[in-house]
């Protein structure tokens, strides 16, 4: 596995390539074109310019996450296939710069949802939280609302106030549109993106829905064991694969996450491995990444990556916010750093265990 950071541009994050080329063993950063919007061609010389930064910093732009996918496409609407075009040319582009693994998702309406991005632990540290009281309490209108003020000034990924502004729109755009329907839009774009895929070798890895469970209503289909395989199926190619957010499919309780990991063997594109809190089934936050400080075993996770022969890049997922540090929720240095770090160590462990 390769070890890498997200990180947002030099535009839009606090933390520097200088910063992250000193973490012990990080080798990659997972970036976007951060100001680009859902279905805008991404230009060729944009692309470039953020390799050559990221290279030039002693770094290797190892994927990129996300290339977010236009509303349009998972509406399934009559001018999706424009959409659909715009995205393989980004796609093309990508290839041809050498980007091979792109994490994207299928989430309608809102990327991941916390009702909280900054409760405080007994330790001082604070972390984005969930409960699903808070949720239900909410109109998706003042989701937005309730969230921004805790966000340090930055914008959210998915939570694009741009898009947000439209929230209604966005609502009523979804409201046909079930799982069965969110499953045949999702198999009629990889089915359309698959050729440029397969020539330029890129690795698609959908990310799981956050929280796995429908929210707002809204249909929710990357959420568990059966619904991936399905998907896996339903396009069978190797390059229609997933990115494993253990974050993210965790939010469920039922969710076998070792199992999960060794029943996608070959399909793991990207991982993303971080711990949660559970303080009760609906209320969960976001911990520090080691087994004790949450509810999985993290040990666990990285052994069923190891067994599977996981060669992809692993991401150390949101960080708490520690030491006083300021920066988008979720997305500081230290935490992450620290996060890495343990990862790496039980990495070696395990690779050192099995010689
Ligand atoms: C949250 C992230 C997600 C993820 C997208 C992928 O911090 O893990 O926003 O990047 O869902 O498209």
């Amino acid at each position: 596995m390769q070890m890498t950071l997200r990180w947002y541009g030099s535009k839009y994050d606090t933390v520097t390539l200088k910063q992250i080329r000193q973490i012990p063993g990080v080798t990659g950063v997972i970036s976007t074109l951060y100001g680009t919007a859902p279905g805008e061609v991404w230009e060729m010389e944009d692309i470039l310019a953020l390799k050559k930064e990221i290279e030039d910093a002693g770094l290797q732009l190892v994927g990129i996450e996300s290339v977010n996918v236009h509303d349009a496409i998972k509406v399934g609407t009559p001018d999706r296939d424009k959409y659909i075009d715009n995205y393989i040319t980004t796609l093309e582009r990508l290839g041809q710069a050498g980007i091979h693994m792109v994490c994207y998702n299928f989430m309608p309406v809102f990327d991941w949802t916390r009702t909280e991005l900054a409760r405080v632990r007994p330790d001082g540290s604070t972390v984005l939280a969930y409960t699903q009281e808070a949720v239900d309490a909410l109109n998706p209108e003042d989701m937005f609302a309730s969230i921004s003020g805790d966000s340090n000034g930055a914008i959210l990924p998915g939570w694009e106030p741009e898009r947000m502004a439209h929230i209604k729109e966005l609502f009523e755009m979804y409201k046909d549109v079930d799982d069965e329907k969110l499953f045949a839009n999702l198999k009629y774009f990889l089915e359309r993106i698959m050729p440029v895929c397969d020539k330029y070798d890129i690795n698609m890895a959908i990310h799981p829905d956050d929280p796995a469970w429908s929210v707002f209503g809204l249909p929710r289909i990357i959420i568990n064991k059966q619904n991936i395989l399905r998907m896996m199926k339903m396009v069978d190619n190797p390059h229609n694969g997933v990115t494993f957010c253990s974050g993210s499919y965790g939010t469920n309780l039922e969710n076998d996450l070792p199992d999960m990991i060794r029943s996608l063997k070959g399909r793991i594109h990207f991982a993303h491995v971080r711990n949660l809190k559970f303080n009760s089934p609906t209320d969960f936050e976001e911990s520090a990444h080691l087994s004790s400080d949450g509810t999985f075993d993290m040990y666990e996770i990285m052994l069923a990556l190891y067994d599977i022969g996981f060669e992809g890049p692993i991401r150390p997922d949101h960080g708490r916010m520690i030491w006083d540090e300021v920066a988008m929720p979720g997305y500081g240095l230290y935490d992450r750093a620290l996060g890495a770090t343990y990862l790496n160590g039980l990495w070696e462990a395990i690779c050192k265990s099995h010689k």
